[in-house]
């Protein structure tokens, strides 16, 4: 046993070109001498330990199902393609694995042990800390490949996989001090896994069409067994991951035999050293048997025939590498021995893992969010000789003085580029002045806009992007909610999505259906983001810069009836421009106008709650009723500012909530709920709420419309009710 060598360095000049006669020439430049040598060997022995490791874990769980009652995956008949890979992955290099790639894990250098904790959700977990399942990894420590949180959402994390080797390239070509490299300056690539079911995904071509057109260095790693839990390939598809990446003019493809595990190393060693040295996307399709269940809970006698799983059995990779090893003269018993060696490591593992500790029940709300710094207000609000400025302007100088002030950070969505800065010119000037590499136009992507993020963020980018309309947000709402959110709090911390998601909304008088909605309502039923909603320059300006230097997802909704103080009424959204140094935490909510104190006194007051274009209503309103009305507006939605919403409450005894949202279930409806929790006993009427009425879109017609929408004439009748009352 003692003469027994692991290695886990690859081959450094013993590339074995895979190819097929579909494969295009690149490939051909970096085929050289075959393997043979003794390191081979050593990579041999060293899979058939980590394999026997992974089928021995499997058993272990199988055996023990009542202890392992979380639901998980294993490897099993995957194991020769993900090792293969996982060997060969530096600690420079980031990789998003699959629910079923435990074996890659191993390779990576993750222990069964490490492996197990997350298996039985205990506190230690290195990944998640108990809070996801089974090889669900994510990765910080700097002597493994970097890993960020992985859902459990099938294809998705192609898109933020994609995001991240976007962001590898931005610090590439910057020279960015945060790009981490091999110890002689190696490159780092991006490895996404994904299964063979979920390449038909519709974000999945949303990633591939951005990684060829921007050659970005990402290799997608397709485990094709054929199924997608009970539904087959002939059911479901029309063509595999290889035929399909042909669509995708620039992405180099491959096919290999993943249950062969020298064929793998080969076509990995390939794919990660043209991925290394040209920068630009490949996808490898490796065929394997499924032979374990598709999880714990869903069992293949289910619904796989014998026939079926015998034909899965004679591709075993375990079987195919002992016959490899035995023909390099290693003895049978050799093996044998390493095999009980691997059993008896994972048996201990076990028993260990199973006497860790859960997590404390007390830690269950830790890591929603990661903490801002930003929680003071700072800077020159209203410099004196300063001009006002309207809002649009307030949002582009301060996303201009970040560009500035940060090099990492980037802006990137529909339009925002060069040509026209947006299509309400919120981003004007800012492709002129920072380079189309920092401010750039994409595709009508927004699962891609939203959910690169995750992987920008990841990497050290700090990406703010924008939805042109929020009525377009909803196909980015997946990456949102499944990604962007979770992050954090499943990752225990780890990685916290620093993302700046600028969206115009709201309706400006005839803007019409799509172009006119509300959406604070569906966003705010998210946990896990913050939403800022500024109502005039000054606060666009401060809470901005707050968006973007909190370590959070944050969306910024920018009202477009606001944005140049077009709409009647709306002339105070133009404010003094704060200075550059001027910031505004988030969570905070203000006091734009106040009773007076006589009538407070008098008991003849109330308050109306409200934000963005309510602000402008309740104002409006305000005028009826001279010294009887205080109107708060909230500017940030979540975090929300309770304290002062009850005290205002409290204070006057009557509240009005007002919102330019459809009322039936939003966010101010909830509001109101809690007001009244809260304030029951200071209460003098019940809570009064103004919305749009329930309808699905905003009509284009201008009546149509205002029918829809509060005004301040349907704000005065409330008040007088609640006066009254
Ligand atoms: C978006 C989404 N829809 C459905 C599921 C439930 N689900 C989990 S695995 C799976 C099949 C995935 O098949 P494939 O990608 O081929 O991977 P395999 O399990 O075969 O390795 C499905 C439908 C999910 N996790 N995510
Ligand atoms: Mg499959």
């Amino acid at each position: 046993m003692a003469t027994i060598v692991f290695n886990h360095h690859h081959h450094q000049n013993s590339l074995i070109v895979f190819k097929d006669n579909t494969s295009v020439s690149t490939l051909k430049t970096l085929s050289t001498n075959p393997v043979g040598d003794s390191k081979e060997l050593a990579d041999l022995l060293t899979a058939w330990k980590l394999m026997c490791e992974a089928g021995h874990m499997a058993a272990t769980y199988e055996a023990n199902r009542t202890i392992c009652r979380y639901v998980h995956s294993t490897s099993r008949g995957h194991e020769a393609i993900q090792i293969a890979t996982g060997l060969q992955l530096k600690p420079w290099d980031y990789v998003s694995p699959y629910y079923r790639d435990d074996a890659m894990l191993l390779a990576m250098g993750f222990t069964p042990y490490e492996l197990m904790l997350q298996l039985l959700a205990k506190a230690d977990d290195p990944f998640s800390g108990g809070r996801s399942y089974y090889c669900h990894p994510n990765n910080q420590r700097p002597d493994r490949p970097q890993i960020p949180h992985q859902s459990s959402a099938t294809g998705m994390q192609v898109i933020p996989a994609t995001g991240m080797a976007q962001g590898l390239q931005y610090l590439e070509n910057t020279k960015s001090p945060h790009l981490k490299t091999g110890p002689n300056g190696e490159l780092p690539v991006v490895v996404c896994v994904l299964g063979d079911a979920s390449v038909t995904e519709g974000e999945v071509s949303e990633a591939l069409q951005f990684a060829v057109l921007k050659h970005l260095p990402i290799i997608y790693l397709v485990e094709d067994n054929n199924w997608g839990i009970s539904a087959t390939a002939e059911e479901v598809r029309a063509m595999d991951a290889y035929e399909y990446a042909a669509g995708f003019k620039g992405l180099e493809r491959m096919r290999v035999d993943g249950s062969d595990f020298t064929a793998s190393y080969a076509a990995m060693e390939t794919a990660i050293g043209y991925v290394r040295q040209e920068r630009k996307p490949i996808l490898v399709q490796a065929n394997v048997p499924l032979l374990g269940h598709h999880t714990s809970g869903v069992r293949k006698e289910w619904y796989r025939t014998e026939d079926d799983l015998n034909k899965h059995i004679a591709e075993d990779p375990l079987p195919k590498l002992r016959s490899l090893l035995m023909k390099h003269g290693i003895a049978d018993a050799i093996l044998e021995e390493l095999d009980i060696i691997a059993a008896n490591d994972v048996l201990h593992a076990f028993e260990h893992a199973v006497e860790a500790p859960d997590p404390t029940r007390e830690s269950f709300m830790d890591h929603v969010f990661a903490p801002t710094t930003i929680t003071e207000e700072r800077g020159e609000r209203t410099p004196a000789g300063k001009q006002k400025v309207v809002m649009v302007d307030a949002a582009l100088h301060a996303v201009e003085d970040i560009l500035q002030n940060y090099p990492e950070a980037i802006f990137f969505g529909q339009d925002v580029g060069r040509r026209l800065g947006g299509v309400f010119r919120e981003a004007a000037t800012l492709g002129e002045k920072f380079g189309d590499h920092r401010v750039y136009n994409t595709a009508i992507q927004e699962a891609y806009i939203i959910g690169a993020t995750t992987g920008l963020s990841a990497v050290g980018v700090k990406p703010i992007v924008e939805i042109q309309f929020a009525d377009y947000i909803y196909p980015g709402f997946n990456q949102l909610v499944t990604e962007v959110a979770k992050s954090c709090y499943l990752s225990n911390g780890k990685f916290p999505v620093q993302a700046l998601i600028r969206v115009p909304i709201g309706a400006y008088g005839g803007g019409g259906p799509y172009h006119s909605g509300s959406i604070e309502s569906t966003l705010l039923s998210i946990k896990g983001i913050k939403v800022v909603y500024p109502s005039n320059a000054a606060d666009m300006k401060g809470l901005m810069k707050a968006a973007f230097l909190d370590p959070n997802p944050v969306i910024m909704l920018e009202h477009k009836g606001l944005y140049w103080s077009k709409v009647p009424g709306t002339l105070e959204a133009m404010t003094i421009e704060p200075g550059a140094d001027y910031i505004l935490p988030l969570g905070k909510g203000t006091i734009v106008q106040s009773a007076h104190p006589r009538d407070i006194k008098q008991g003849n007051t109330m308050c109306i709650i409200t934000y963005g274009m309510g602000v402008y209503w309740a104002k409006a309103a305000a005028k009826a009723f001279p010294g009887q009305i205080t109107v708060v507006d909230l500017r940030t939605l979540y975090p929300l500012d309770e304290e002062l919403i009850y005290s205002q409450v409290k204070l006057h005894g009557k509240c009005l909530v007002l919102t330019e949202e459809q009322l039936n279930s939003s966010f101010i409806q909830s509001l109101a709920g809690k007001i009244q929790g809260e304030c029951f006993r200071y209460l003098d009427a019940p809570v009064a709420m103004i919305g749009a009425a329930d309808l699905p879109a905003v009509p284009l017609n201008t009546g149509l419309e205002a029918e829809m929408l509060p005004s301040a004439e349907k704000v005065i009748k409330a008040v007088k009710e609640l006066l009254e009352y």
